[in-house]
């Protein structure tokens, strides 16, 4: 699979993770290189990392590059999502990406100067972060998001989210004694470790 990306990218590493644990290889385009952004914006209109080119097939989003993996190359060792908590489980994605956009939000303007304190609607996205990171662990299951402790997609973006509020001090995730817990019981998985920004 070619990759367009960057290695500290939290969405990207989903995929990444994603890939190793089905034996996918990652052809990384680096998108943080003038040609790498010149190549992403020649494979998709939004620009977003990651997009993705598996069998001859381009992918604008993280959902879609995982879902065509998971597809085409089997599971691997990873959960599959049980009928009965399917709606369940797309919540949690759902609460997961929320937090993340919110916090991604707030970083990229940290660094046009532009702070919560400043903008009533980045003092939201802060909230809505702190809010949903409530949630997420009010509603983990120890150390999975399910009954089954098995590592799946969803908890797969939850930790790279984690590690990536952590790797950019984008958010005080030592005050959640659960989420630590969580990181702690997927730290040493090879694709997880592997995959570790800085
Ligand atoms: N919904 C997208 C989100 C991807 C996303 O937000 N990627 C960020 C990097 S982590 C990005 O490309 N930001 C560049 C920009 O917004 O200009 C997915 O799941 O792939």
């Amino acid at each position: 699979m070619k990759l367009y990306g960057t290695v500290t990218s939290p969405y990207v590493r989903r995929v990444r993770v994603v890939a190793q644990e089905v034996g996918e290889d990652v052809e990384l385009v680096d998108t943080f290189t003038e040609a790498g952004q010149a190549a992403l914006r020649a494979a998709s209109p939004i620009w977003k990392v990651p997009t993705a080119e598996l069998d001859g097939v381009v992918l604008f989003d993280s959902h879609s590059i995982v879902d065509a993996l998971l597809e085409r190359r089997g599971r691997g060792a990873l959960r599959p999502v049980a009928a009965d908590q399917r709606w369940a489980e797309s919540n949690f994605h759902h609460v997961v990406d929320g937090a993340l956009d919110a916090l991604i939000n707030v970083f990229y303007l940290a660094k046009d100067g532009v702070s919560p304190d400043e903008a009533s609607y980045l003092a939201k996205q802060r909230d809505r972060a702190a809010a949903s990171l409530r949630w997420i662990e009010g509603a983990l299951r120890g150390a999975y998001v399910t009954e089954q402790p098995t590592l799946g997609v969803t908890e797969i973006a939850l930790l790279t989210s984690l590690e990536w509020m952590q790797f950019r001090h984008a958010y005080p995730v030592e005050t959640h004694p659960g989420l630590v817990a969580f990181l702690a019981a997927h730290a040493e998985r090879p694709s997880v470790a592997s995959t570790r920004p800085g």
